[in-house]
């Protein structure tokens, strides 16, 4: 059911400070830079590999304002990883199997995620503790 991993979601106070981090340290490359106002983030990807099933990405996160998810993660939890963006083929077929099982879904329904991609969330505390993401990206 999962291709790759798709990203790893980092929780941040200030985008462009890490983005910079990022590009000196590990020498990636931003690859879209946008706001979702519904997932209330200001947020980047930046490029890590190609693999036979995609690409995978770290995705950078900033909070719009202090109620959002991103926001209350980092007044509870400081700086650091937030959830797993797992690639799946077919997003609504993977939500109604993992459903099934007893997973609560965050999202009945895929929303609009970076680039393009229709994302969902699953419930951390049904995961282990992993906030847990579905994509499915508008390429293959
Ligand atoms: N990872 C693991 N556990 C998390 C978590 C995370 N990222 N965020 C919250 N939790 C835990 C909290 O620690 C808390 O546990 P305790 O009750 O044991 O303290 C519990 O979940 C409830 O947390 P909360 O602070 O009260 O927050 P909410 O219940 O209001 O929301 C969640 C939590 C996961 C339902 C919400 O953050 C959500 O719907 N997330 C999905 C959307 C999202 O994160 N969007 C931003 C990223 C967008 C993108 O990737 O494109
Ligand atoms: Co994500």
């Amino acid at each position: 059911m999962l291709l790759r991993i798709d990203h790893v979601g980092i929780a941040c106070h200030n985008l462009s400070e890490k983005i910079e981090f990022y590009e000196s340290v590990f020498g990636l490359t931003v690859v879209s830079r946008e706001i979702n106002e519904e997932q209330g983030v200001r947020e980047a990807m930046l490029h890590v590999a190609d693999g036979d099933q995609g690409a995978s990405y770290v995705q950078l996160l900033e909070p719009l304002h202090p109620d959002t998810a991103v926001g209350k993660f980092l007044a509870k939890r400081g700086e650091g990883v937030h959830h797993v963006g797992y690639g799946v083929t077919d997003i609504t077929k993977a939500l109604a199997e993992i459903s099934a099982k007893g997973v609560r879904l965050l999202d009945e329904r895929p929303r609009h995620g970076s680039m393009g991609a229709s994302i969902a969330f699953l419930h951390p505390k049904d995961i282990g503790g992993v906030l847990t993401e579905l994509v499915e990206t508008s390429r293959h």
